[in-house]
């Protein structure tokens, strides 16, 4: 691999734009459908999707060319995000917008006959992730590439992303997301850059010529990494940053083993197990599932990331290696850079172990997305003297040295040790990831401005107190390009006639709509509320579609669209929607506001509370749905399948977002920033950037309820649900529904897991504490919605103040107190 490729040896020359008129675009597009593709006008729209995406992608080329030159250029400090996940969705619309195609395009499509929305609904979502920590991922792309700034990204091209989820009978059913199987023609592949990956074996330790200290990792089971390149175009500043995903490939030393052995078919068989590597994405979100494939995932994509970094800087000198590379590392998954930037310095580079270590430190930064245990990684030392007995030995060596500080730092104070160290003691002694991240890196920031503080006081605390400089935060953003003009193209429209362009870049020029929210811009109100309605009407289209369920535009939509999680508590949504739903019983149907409840999201497939949570959804859905007396003031639906693109159509069309995790555990949410942007009012608990929100917003225009995360632990040593049932007529009237099973007559009992950890006094979640305060929040939430003005200029006030939830503002921060990239300049 040190040779130099003739490619790096020959200056790459800059290529001519392609012409961007509509009648080029008409003639690239038949050229491509006809003589690459072999296709027909007449053919499936997923190869018309094709044919158009690979128009886009020849008019992408000349500005990727450039934007590569100018992150080549010797002293570009560059920064690599690396990640396990990426949750893209579809990218076509976002290349047009991105750079300012729509118009021609959909006229050359529109000269074929075609209607371009068809073909875009072709693209399947590219869902290489499981929910926030993956999108996020994503909208960090969009923002770099917008702000010009060198960034990489690196991750894994799953042949399987997502499972695609589907409702049979109430219940939960996945299916496999073989997204490649179909077209993916944003990738190019590049086996020129290949690079091999070390599993197994054993360590030899030796001496060189010089009379140093070696290490030879030997006998090991080598795969391939195959990078894929994707570009990620920013917005009109025609930089085209890249994504670069690792497929895992046998290599043929594999085969030839087995093969000399004498069978010839069980060796190619073999191949599979080194192709597995890169099969199937973990359906997991927020919690570990200890899988040796998985550590297997991690190690390959960081071990083939850092090399492909190497590779790129070649002969140069070490020297300035930490000036010019930084690594973000996207949770504890690509945590083993540190010990595999210490193997590639130690064993390849042959640095003495402070220069190597001095450069590690240097390079490395870590994000931490959550504070839940049972996201928190740990990786049996057996199973990592297995499978990766090298930089095993390095954590060993870290740790030892580490150790040796803390000992000096506070003598005697043994049980800081055992709390600090990288390896955890026990029956069966582990790794700690989290640990060796914030060992071995500069910077530590949580995504929230409550998460940040609860890491510095909680769980990483002993390591703040030996650091504390290198904790900040970071508070989540969300791209506005997605999220508002691509997902909202009305209302982003509306917004350019008011206040000009220029948001799409800097979203604090929204703040120039709080003036429209005051009385005496009726006009703009009414188109407001006109925009919400129809973007409300086309929602009810999808979900009558998906579901049967008839949803009221004009009625109050209410939405919780995010992975199904216990401490997400779609339990509490359930609650009081059967509350309102005992009230209409009780009171008549006219004494609630009309609602539609809409819920969506995937639940880990190991995650049977999760699945049970679904199926209540469900049965709570079909009762309420099917009741006479009900009559359509309350609709209620579970969406199957949520993802990128089914949020593109929920954002711009719900009323009230739902974000009541119990306070403390949600690190930040996006899926918040996303309705608030689009003019939803937040329902929420004081938690994550929900509270940044409410500051931003203000209280007036926020729903805020519940237990603060300082209160929710102060109770949890003395947690007493029966208090609240007993204090709570109506609170014990659902309960009672849920029980004499009026949501399961045809099978009695489902639900009593359910309900039982409601009534546990060690409910983690504390769900029964909250519903009183949530209910009355809920009532608050009926009487603004009864007046229609105040309800418009709490909704233009939300979009006015959201400017401070871009990632473009998330992103700057992480240049200016960690990356500091210089923007390039084409
Ligand atoms: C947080 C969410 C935050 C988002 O990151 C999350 N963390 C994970 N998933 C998330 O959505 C996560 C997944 C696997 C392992 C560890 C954490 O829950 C982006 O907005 O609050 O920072």
């Amino acid at each position: 691999m040190a040779e130099p490729s003739r490619q790096d040896a020959i200056p790459m020359p800059l290529m001519k734009r392609l012409e961007n008129d509509d009648e080029a675009i008409g003639r690239a597009y038949r050229r491509y459908l006809d003589y690459y593709l072999g296709r027909y006008p007449g053919c499936d729209a997923v190869y018309q999707y094709e044919a158009l995406a690979y128009t886009l992608r020849e008019r992408i080329m000349a500005d990727w060319r450039r934007t590569w030159i100018e992150h080549k250029k010797p002293g570009t400090r560059r920064a690599y995000y690396l990640s396990l996940e990426y949750l893209i969705g579809r990218s076509l619309g976002n290349h047009l917008l991105n750079m300012e195609l729509e118009d021609p395009v959909r006229e050359a499509m529109s000269g074929l006959a075609l209607d371009l929305e068809e073909i875009e609904s072709a693209e399947p979502d590219a869902g290489l992730g499981n929910g926030g920590l993956g999108r996020l991922a994503a909208c960090f792309l969009d923002s770099c590439a917008t702000m010009s700034l060198p960034v990489l990204g690196y991750g894994m091209r799953y042949e399987y992303g997502m499972f695609r989820q589907r409702i049979e009978s109430g219940c939960q059913v996945e299916d496999p997301d073989h997204w490649l199987l179909d077209v993916h023609p944003w990738e190019i592949e590049r086996p020129e850059y290949k690079q091999t990956i070390r599993f197994g074996g054993r360590t030899e330790p030796g001496r060189d010529r010089k009379g140093r200290f070696t290490v030879h990792w030997v006998d090991t089971e080598d795969v391939l990494a195959v990078p894929y390149d994707i570009p990620v175009t920013g917005y009109r500043n025609e930089v085209v940053n890249t994504l670069r995903l690792w497929a895992a490939s046998a290599t043929d030393a594999f085969n030839l083993k087995e093969f000399n052995a004498g069978d010839y078919a069980d060796s190619v068989a073999a191949k599979n197990q080194a192709e597995n590597i890169t099969m199937v994405l973990y359906p997991n979100d927020a919690s570990e599932n200890g899988k040796e494939l998985r550590l297997r995932q991690q190690y390959f994509l960081t071990s083939a990331s850092l090399q492909d970094v190497f590779r790129q800087w070649g002969e140069r000198s070490l020297d300035d290696f930490a000036a010019a590379n930084v690594f973000q590392l996207n949770d504890t998954h690509p945590s083993i850079a540190v010990a595999e930037l210490m193997r590639i310095l130690l064993d390849d580079k042959r640095l003495d172990w402070d220069a190597a270590w001095k450069i590690t430190t240097a390079c490395m930064a870590y994000t931490n997305h959550t504070l839940l245990p049972e996201a928190l990684e740990r990786w049996p030392v057996r199973l990592f003297e297995r499978l990766l007995p090298r930089p095993l030995e390095i954590i060993y060596e870290i740790n030892r040295r580490f150790l040796t500080e803390v000992r000096s730092r506070w003598p005697g104070d043994v049980a800081r040790v055992q709390r600090m160290s990288l390896i955890e003691e026990g029956p069966e002694p582990q790794v700690r990831m989290a640990w060796l991240a914030i060992v071995g890196s500069f910077s530590v920031n949580g995504v929230a401005a409550l998460h940040s503080r609860l890491l510095a006081e909680g769980l990483f605390r002993d390591f703040h107190d030996m650091w504390p400089s290198r904790f900040n935060n970071k508070t989540n953003g969300v791209t506005p390009r997605r999220w508002l003009a691509l997902a909202n193209p009305d209302l982003a429209r509306l917004i350019s006639e008011t206040i000009g362009d220029g948001w799409q870049r800097d979203l604090s020029r929204l703040a120039e709509l709080k003036r429209y929210s005051q009385p005496g811009h009726e006009a703009f109100k009414s188109r407001w509320r006109d925009i919400r309605l129809a973007n409300k009407t086309r929602l009810a289209e999808l979900v009558r579609e998906a579901t049967g369920v008839v949803f009221d535009p004009r009625a109050l939509l209410e939405v919780q669209v995010k992975r199904i999680h216990e401490y997400k508590r779609q339990l509490l949504n359930v609650l009081h929607v059967i509350h309102l739903y005992d009230r209409i019983h009780r009171d008549g149907p006219d004494t609630v506001a009309p609602r539609a409840v809409l819920f969506g999201g995937k639940a880990a497939p190991g995650y049977a509370r999760a699945k049970e949570i679904i199926k209540l959804i469900n049965n709570v859905a079909a009762v309420i749905n099917e009741d006479p007396l009900v009559n359509g003031r309350l609709a209620v639906a579970f969406l199957p399948d949520y993802g990128v693109s089914k949020m593109m159509r929920i954002c711009p069309a719900a009323d009230l977002s739902v974000q009541i995790s119990t306070a403390g555990k949600e690190a930040s949410g996006t899926g918040n920033m996303k309705f608030m942007i689009n003019g939803a009012i937040t329902i929420g608990t004081y938690d994550g950037a929900n509270i940044e929100i409410l500051e931003a917003v203000g209280e007036a225009h926020f729903f805020r309820f519940g237990l603060h995360a300082e209160e929710v632990e102060a109770m949890r040593s003395d947690y007493r649900p029966r208090d609240f049932i007993e204090a709570d007529a109506e609170l014990a009237r659902v309960l009672h529904l849920l029980e004499c099973d009026h949501f399961s007559a045809s099978e009695p009992g489902i639900f009593h897991g359910i309900t039982d950890s409601l009534r546990s006094a060690h409910d983690p979640w504390m769900t029964l504490a909250d519903f009183r305060a949530y209910a009355d929040a809920q009532r608050r939430v009926e009487a603004l919605w009864h007046d229609r003005d105040a309800w418009t200029r709490s909704s233009i006030l939300n979009t006015a103040c959201s400017g401070g939830f871009s990632a473009d503002r998330t992103i700057a921060e992480y240049n200016d107190e960690i990356w500091r990239l210089e923007p390039i300049e084409l």
